[in-house]
């Protein structure tokens, strides 16, 4: 617990997961005090740690607590939205299930080929890991195209939700090593619908006012 807070703030770094929770913040209109910092801040800023042990971005603070997972704060900014699927809807367990594989089990792997590609010295690179967690990644990502099938333009409940932002950011960052080119025709186009809204723009807008990194 640290001290309340009245309006959250969200500790962010350009490019970072933490891209989710701003993107969110910008459909719905959610009024967020924005921390930028530089990545990672584990070594730039080690100040960030008082904020949050783990040294991880995002980090939200609201009301005396600190989250720490992307996808739990894009749930806590979506509370009554149509960007959430409420627990009495049909697709609510899919949609569950999409937040969490979104980071782990979609996003780890890109994680090992940023740092083996681009955050290690070049002594400490190390190619099969990237190769082998890039055939990790393609495998993972197959789900999203058969979650397009039969002309579906979201993945769950008919609608664009919070679960397109965070499955959407881990195709974003693939396309940082160029995996986009593997990916399905469906996943393709339905990742280009959503770097097209203005939401997403519109965060992409606001992350430019701080330090830049060489990782995203
Ligand atoms: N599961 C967490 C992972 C957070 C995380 O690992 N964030 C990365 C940035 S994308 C980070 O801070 N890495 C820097 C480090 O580990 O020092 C989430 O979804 O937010």
């Amino acid at each position: 617990m640290t001290n309340p807070v009245l309006r959250p703030i969200l500790h962010h770094c350009a490019g970072a997961r933490s891209l989710r929770c701003l993107w969110v913040a910008e459909e719905t209109g959610f009024d967020l005090e924005l921390k930028l910092w530089p990545f990672p801040p584990r070594f730039f800023a080690k100040e960030f740690k008082d904020i949050n042990p783990l040294g991880t971005i995002p980090a939200w603070e609201e009301n005396g607590h600190v989250l720490t997972e992307s996808a739990a704060i894009c749930q806590r900014i979506a509370m009554g939205t149509p960007l959430e699927v409420r627990p009495d809807e049909a697709d609510y367990l899919p949609y569950l299930n999409w937040l969490h594989r979104s980071d782990a089990t979609l996003t780890f792997p890109l994680t090992i080929m940023l740092r083996y590609t681009r955050m290690e010295p070049e002594e400490r690179k190390l190619p099969q890991a990237v190769e082998d967690y890039k055939g990790f990644f393609l495998g993972r990502a197959k789900g999203i195209e058969a979650a397009l099938d039969d002309g579906r333009d979201w993945l769950v409940a008919d609608r664009f939700t919070i679960a397109d932002i965070c499955v959407g950011y881990a195709i974003h960052l693939a396309r940082g090593f160029d995996l986009h080119q593997e990916l399905g025709p469906k996943t393709v186009a339905w990742y280009e619908r959503l770097v097209e809204r203005d939401g997403f723009k519109a965060a992409r807008a606001r992350e430019k006012d701080g330090p830049k990194s060489a990782a995203f």
